[in-house]
This record gives structure tokens, sequence and C-alpha cells, in this order.
């Protein structure tokens, strides 16, 4: 449980962070709630549809990804912020010495634009030095990780190692307020998977599927942060693994997978790319994608003894 009287974000962050980082994810607060109104008025604004371009990721890009893309970006151009990874940029982009790296997808869930819940998810990282061969980069240069999810409420969550914090966004004063320090996540409920995909898994895969899966609900809304607050809150296991279309798996190592795996383990659950823990993969690419279990730490078992690496 944190130790703190305080309710603002803000002057949560500082008393627990080196000011820098403090001072990142303060602005990625400032930049959700910036993105929460453009969300709200979307369609007011002729933001619902897609632009003409196709994104590196090989995905037509909605045009709110192009606006939360430039909203992140702004907002995270700070002193002690070496590079900026984005789900939407081609190349890092690199904005001089500092200390910290911030990979982020601006806008989660972009295929629910307009009709569900959708988020932004943020890694910042220690110690990038580049994105090569020759300078891997892990999960445990973690030092900090948040993720938003634009719902009723609007709900920020961020992580340091061993300690989650839950948020409120409050549109009265445009604070986030600490709702939910200390979050532990509960025994597991639900299993959240795109079961449309069984018939594109492997053997290997499906045994482990089935096995992380026992005894457990479905629940699925194809915005990963949506179905990470539920394994958080309610708990329960996530799984997006590998099948015969994504070898690879269809998230990303950076900005999705490796934040969620900390914020998940930090909340007392685990996470494995069906062999190893997700934060001790080495990640060579910006864009590289992993097969991700995370959530509960029986159900990511059975499902790595299942899947056998
Ligand atoms: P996005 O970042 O372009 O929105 O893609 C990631 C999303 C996740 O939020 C979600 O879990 C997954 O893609 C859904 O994919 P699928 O439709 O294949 O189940
Ligand atoms: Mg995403």
């Amino acid at each position: 449980m944190t130790q703190t009287a305080a309710t603002d974000l803000g002057s949560v962050v500082r008393e627990q962070f080196p000011a820098a980082v403090a001072a990142i994810l303060q602005r990625f607060g400032e930049a959700s709630a910036q993105l929460r109104d453009l969300l709200e008025t979307a369609p007011l604004r002729d933001l619902i549809g897609s632009t003409d371009a196709v994104n590196v990721q090989g995905e037509i890009t909605a045009k709110l990804d192009d606006a939360a893309n430039s909203v992140f970006v702004e907002a995270l151009r700070l002193p002690d912020v070496s590079w900026l990874v984005s789900e939407e940029e081609t190349e890092p982009i690199h904005l001089g010495p500092g200390t910290y790296a911030c990979c982020f997808d601006p806008l989660d869930g972009s295929s629910n634009i307009g009709v569900s819940g959708v988020g932004s998810v943020l890694g910042i990282y220690t110690g990038v030095t580049g994105f090569g061969d020759d300078t891997p980069i892990t999960g445990r240069q973690l030092v900090a990780a948040a993720f938003t999810v634009y719902g009723l409420p609007t709900m920020l969550m961020v992580a340091s190692p061993g300690n989650v914090d839950g948020y409120v966004f409050d549109p009265a004063d445009r604070t986030w307020k600490l709702t939910t320090p200390g979050i532990a996540t509960p025994k597991a409920k639900y299993t959240s998977i795109n079961w449309m995909y069984r018939d594109t898994w492997s053997p290997q895969v499906t045994a482990a599927v089935d096995a992380a899966s026992e005894g457990l609900r479905g629940r699925y809304s194809g915005s990963m942060v949506e179905d990470i607050l539920r394994v958080l809150l309610s708990g329960g296991v996530f799984l997006y693994p590998e099948d015969s279309s994504s070898p690879s798996g269809k998230l990303r190592m950076l900005y999705e997978v490796c934040p969620i795996s900390f914020i998940l383990e930090a909340a007392g659950g685990a996470s494995t790319n069906g062999s190893i823990p997700i934060l001790d993969v080495p990640v060579t690419k910006p864009h590289q994608r992993s097969p991700l279990i995370v959530g509960d730490a029986a159900a990511v078992a059975r499902y790595r003894g299942a899947h056998g690496g």
C-alpha cells in the first residue's frame, strides 16, 4: 500500500520517482487528458475514419491514431528524454542525450475507435543507447510504466517495480486523483483471448491456451488496455499467442508487451512469451513483436508448462 497523503498524480509520482521520471508521467497524464477530450468529441470534429496512409505496422492509420500520436510526441519532448518510440512513427525519434527512452502506443485498440474503449500505453526505459543487434534492450530496463483507459471513468494505472497505483480523471478540475493505491491483482476469474484464431494455432499453443484458461470465464474486447484493466482489477489472464499468420504474435515489445508485463508483475502477476518471462526477452528492433501471456501467475505457469518453450 502506498504510504502517502497526496491524492493528485503530480504529488504522488514526485514522491515515488526521480524528478525526471515524475515529469514524464505527469506529461503522460496531461496528454491522456487531452486525448480524452479529442475522443469525446471525435465525431463532431471529423476525427472518425481513416487517413490514406499505412503505418509502419502495415495497418491503415485512423485519423485519431495520427492525432493521438501528435499529442504524445509533443508532450514527451522533455530535456531528460533521449528517445521517443511510437507505434505510429516508422523510426525512433532521437531527442538528445537524456537518460530515459519513452516508448508509447498513443492509441491502443484502434479497431474500437468510436464504438468502445481505447487507451494509451507508456514504458519509460533507462540505459537505451540505440535500437539494433548491438544494443539489445529488455523490459528489465523499465523504471516505470503506465496505461490509460478512456472509459467511464477514465483511468490511469502507474507502476514502479513492485507497486501499481490507479487514478481516475476528474473532469471538474482536470486532475488525476489517486483512487486505488497498491493494486494486487486478485486470483484469476477471466481469460481474455481472441478464440476465433483457434484454427491458426499450433497444437502446442492450443494445449497451452486451454491449460491457462481452465476453469475461467471468457471476456475479450479487442482493446488490450481494456482487457488488461479487467485482468488487473478483477483477476485473470490475457493471451495473444503466435499463430500461423502472426508467427511472432501481433503485439509489440517496447510499447505494449513490456510495459503491460511490467505493470502486471508489479501487481503480483507474471508474464511469458511461452518459454521465458517477457521482461528477459532481448529487443533489437523498435517494432519487434512477441507473443504475450500475462496476468495471474498460476495461469501463466500453466501456459508455460503446456507450451514447453
Ligand atoms: P493497435 O495498437 O493497432 O490497436 O493493435 C493492438 C490491438 C490490441 O489492443 C488488441 O488486444 C489486439 O490488437 C486485437 O487484435 P485482434 O483483432 O487480432 O484480436
Ligand atoms: Mg496497440
